[in-house]
């Protein structure tokens, strides 16, 4: 393994990233009249030190611990060869949303100021974990599986390594190897990572190199100091539009958007362009997929130039629905509350 020059290896134009120190987030308006899935040039890459650089010949994964009667390794073409699957869904980090803390509530968390593009929807392909377990004879004392990375420790905390309880791991989890049709890009896992269906980006480590399974539970300061208690993702909204973007009054605009929830389908999305005082339903156009999003419209024909604060509202499947805003969280995860996004009318 060769240390990168820089944290991330793939290019962050302006047009596309907003970077953030090892991180960098997409632009929603990227993503304006795209298809269903986020293109591998502009999916967000969240890093803890910096992507590495992994010898595919010499790689290997490695089963082990109490929880299995025997070790698999295996190597890249062995993981290739073995039952695969495809997953469309997304990934989102747990601080997606943060700065909204700071902007619209007055209560801002440290950590990385993600506005709402810290999620990505891609076609997973990969080996299910439950068939890794099975293949190692997972025990029926098993308790919790905990996939390590092979970037570089994070400061006196170790490898990045986040456990999983076991009926998630044999529920819905991929070792993917290859994403939206190619080889995992080096910045989001190459050559193997989790993909964790709904649950916090955390999850699904990136850079596989170990996967323990304990037949006790385990603790690490990915479960313990960072992210504590935090599994499945909220509902969330986002117009696919620039921040303060610039609409001419002649218009109709057509104004696009997705809504996501890691609990269940989207039912229902509501949008309003008045600040919050009138709601009206928005369309649902493409596909619809559990685990990843929702892509809506609504038209828009705005009689005045001036400022306006867009509004989206999603519910899903549960009930559970977007709040105007939402308690203080000491980390600044889980921002659910409608985003007031700011955009501009003028003439032309
Ligand atoms: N090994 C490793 N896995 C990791 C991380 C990391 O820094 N190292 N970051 C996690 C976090 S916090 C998130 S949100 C997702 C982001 O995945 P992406 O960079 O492919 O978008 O990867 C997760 N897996
Ligand atoms: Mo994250």
């Amino acid at each position: 393994m060769r240390q990168a020059t820089a944290a991330i290896v793939k290019p962050l134009p302006d047009r596309l990233f907003k970077v953030h120190g090892n991180s960098a987030e997409m632009r929603w308006e990227s993503m304006s009249g795209l298809g269903y899935h986020t293109p591998n040039d502009r999916f967000f890459v969240r890093n803890h030190t910096f992507t590495p650089d992994i010898d595919v010949t010499t790689w290997s994964l490695r089963v082990h611990g109490a929880g299995v009667r025997r070790a698999l390794e295996f190597g890249y073409e062995d993981l290739r060869a073995m039952p695969a699957r495809t997953y469309d869904v997304a990934i989102e980090c747990a601080g997606n949303g943060r700065r909204f803390y700071r902007t619209q509530q007055h209560d801002g968390a440290p950590g990385t100021q993600w506005g709402l593009g810290a999620i990505g929807v891609a076609r997973w392909r990969g080996v299910p974990l439950a068939y890794l377990l099975k293949e190692a004879g997972l025990r029926p004392e098993a308790v919790d599986v905990l996939p390590a990375g092979l970037d570089a420790p994070f400061e006196e905390h170790g490898h990045v390594r986040r456990p999983l309880p076991v009926g998630k791991a044999l529920d819905d989890v991929l070792v993917a190897y290859e994403m939206n049709g190619v080889p995992l890009p080096a910045d989001h896992g190459f050559p193997a990572r989790l993909v964790v269906p709904g649950w916090v980006g955390i999850a699904s480590i990136k850079w596989l190199g170990d996967i323990e399974v304990s037949t006790v539970p385990l603790f690490t300061p990915w479960n313990t100091i960072f992210y504590p208690d935090v599994t499945t993702q909220p509902v969330k909204s986002a117009f696919e539009l620039a921040w303060n973007a610039r609409l001419p009054v002649s218009g109709p605009h057509v104004l696009r958007g997705r809504s996501w929830s890691g609990r269940g389908r989207i039912v229902r999305v509501e949008v309003s362009l008045d600040g919050g005082l009138t709601w009206r339903e928005a369309e649902h156009h493409g596909q619809h997929l559990v685990g990843a999003w929702l892509p809506w419209h609504v038209e828009w024909a705005p009689r005045r130039t001036g400022t306006r604060l867009l509004m989206a509202r999603a519910t899903d499947e549960t009930g559970a629905t977007q709040p105007l805003t939402i308690p203080r969280h000491p980390f600044g995860y889980h921002f659910d509350a409608v985003v007031r996004h700011p955009v501009h009318v003028v003439n032309g």
